[in-house]
């Protein structure tokens, strides 16, 4: 039974490999190289093919800008069965993108760090691993310098996002009441997404609106870090971002220490820790709903709402064990009624709750692997267990989609596996999970 679904998730990731030497996160739905997509892709060949392992992480890491930026999306490829495609992204609009590659000019959560710390985990061949992560790390350590460089405004240890698709969690319901505050053009373009997945699973026409516009922004001002903190209308504390950019510094210093030298780095890394942990507790921490939540810079405010983002600084180590009890009962409280998978993306005792609709309640199998190990980290096993067990039981029942229903007996649907089929990072995590 372990060995079959093994074999079928291996399947996935080889059929998702490309030529160029990355992987697509699912056909058609998703044609080029994604960055956290990469990261986790990257996990599940360590298990059985290293040098494709090696091959996704150099290829995105390739993509790096002169100033440390990794963009989100890297268009090896030309395709057409996505939008926006390079054509809308532009990224040489900025002095320092990439020559050798098209991309966006956003970015996603910066999960390197701990990417190489898992493959040194997994790898038979220690040093060989050891001598890839010494080519390695510097660019991702340059991608963190980048972060607190460019993006902690308040020089408070936490960076900002400007974009929902930089959070990853792209249509929460998290975003809703920031889109009242913009009033986007009406754009007119072909959606792409919806020819591959039912529209109910995606976000709306008007919400593409707004994604498109904030990128317009970005693009007046050739993708400025500087102009866009000043007048992107999404600005936003992510305790998901925040809290991988933790792990990943942490894991950088154990790295670093591992290989030898490099003092320096490993003291700038170890100052912005500690300031980045003391600002996630006191600024993302939200005492009334026993959870971190995200923070709204443009209008000054948290924004408070559970969702599976607010358990992930159990995987940073962030709060101390006081704090992980109250996340952990947050979340059973709120997410884990006996009838439901844990975890939802969103909180399914809130009426934006959507069970179908990708970011907006669905679980997710990268959220469920990060809550997992955060879990065990803090010695909180039997939750940790259950979300294992639940991530396992979806995909054994339903396939290796992109995003699953939680609830167990399910009223609107035969399946609970909605949106891209044979999706990367589903396959590659159940590997990590059950070897
Ligand atoms: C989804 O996002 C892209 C935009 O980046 C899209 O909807 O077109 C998100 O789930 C994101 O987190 C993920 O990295 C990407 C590829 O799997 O798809």
């Amino acid at each position: 039974m372990k060995e079959q679904i093994i074999n079928k998730a291996i399947q996935v990731l080889d059929n998702n490999f490309q030529k160029g030497g990355f992987t697509i996160p699912s056909k058609g739905l998703y044609p080029f190289q994604w960055k956290w997509d990469s990261g986790f892709i990257a996990l599940g060949f360590a298990h059985y093919d290293i040098d494709k392992a090696k091959q996704e992480v150099e290829t995105i890491l390739d993509a790096q800008w002169e100033n440390g930026f990794i963009p989100h999306i890297v268009f090896h490829n030309d395709s057409d069965t996505y939008f926006p495609g390079p054509e809308f992204h532009q990224s040489h609009l900025h002095p320092l993108a990439s020559k050798k590659y098209r991309s966006t000019g956003m970015t996603q959560p910066p999960v390197f760090g701990f990417i190489l710390e898992r493959l040194y985990e997994i790898a038979d061949d220690k040093q060989d691993m050891l001598d890839f992560i010494n080519k390695q790390i510097d660019k991702v350590y340059d991608n963190h310098v980048y972060f607190y460089k460019n993006r902690d405004l308040n020089q408070d240890g936490l960076v900002y996002i400007y974009h929902n698709w930089e959070s990853g969690t792209d249509n929460s319901p998290l975003w809703d009441d920031i889109w009242t505050t913009m009033n986007p053009p009406e754009y007119t373009f072909e959606r792409r997404d919806t020819s591959h997945v039912d529209a109910s699973q995606r976000p709306s026409k008007r919400e593409y609106d707004h994604y498109l516009h904030i990128i317009d922004i970005a693009k007046e001002h050739n993708y400025d870090d500087a102009k866009i903190a000043e007048l992107s209308p999404f600005l936003v504390l992510d305790p998901l971002f925040n809290a991988i950019l933790i792990r990943s510094n942490e894991a950088l210093i154990n790295l670093y220490q591992q290989i030898g030298g490099h003092q320096d780095k490993i003291d700038f890394l170890k100052q912005q820790q500690l300031k980045s942990i003391s600002g996630l507790n006191s600024k993302l921490f939200n005492e009334e709903l026993g959870a971190y939540v995200h923070y709204d810079l443009r209008n000054d405010r948290q924004i408070p709402y559970l969702c599976s983002s607010s358990f992930a600084p159990l995987y940073s180590g962030a709060p101390d064990a006081d704090k992980a009890k109250r996340l952990a009962e947050t979340m059973l409280k709120r997410f884990g009624d006996e009838g439901r998978y844990l975890c939802a993306s969103f909180d399914p005792t809130h009426d934006r709750f959507n069970p179908k609709k990708y970011w907006r309640g669905p679980v997710w199998i990268n959220m469920n692997w990060m809550l997992y190990h955060g879990l065990r980290r803090h010695g909180i096993n039997d939750l940790a267990d259950r979300i294992k067990a639940d991530s396992l039981e979806l995909i054994e029942k339903n396939g290796f989609f992109e995003y699953f229903d939680s609830r167990k007996s399910n009223p609107d649907s035969e399946t609970n596996g909605y949106g891209g089929n044979n999706f990367s990072w589903s396959a590659a995590l159940l590997i990590d999970f059950l070897k």
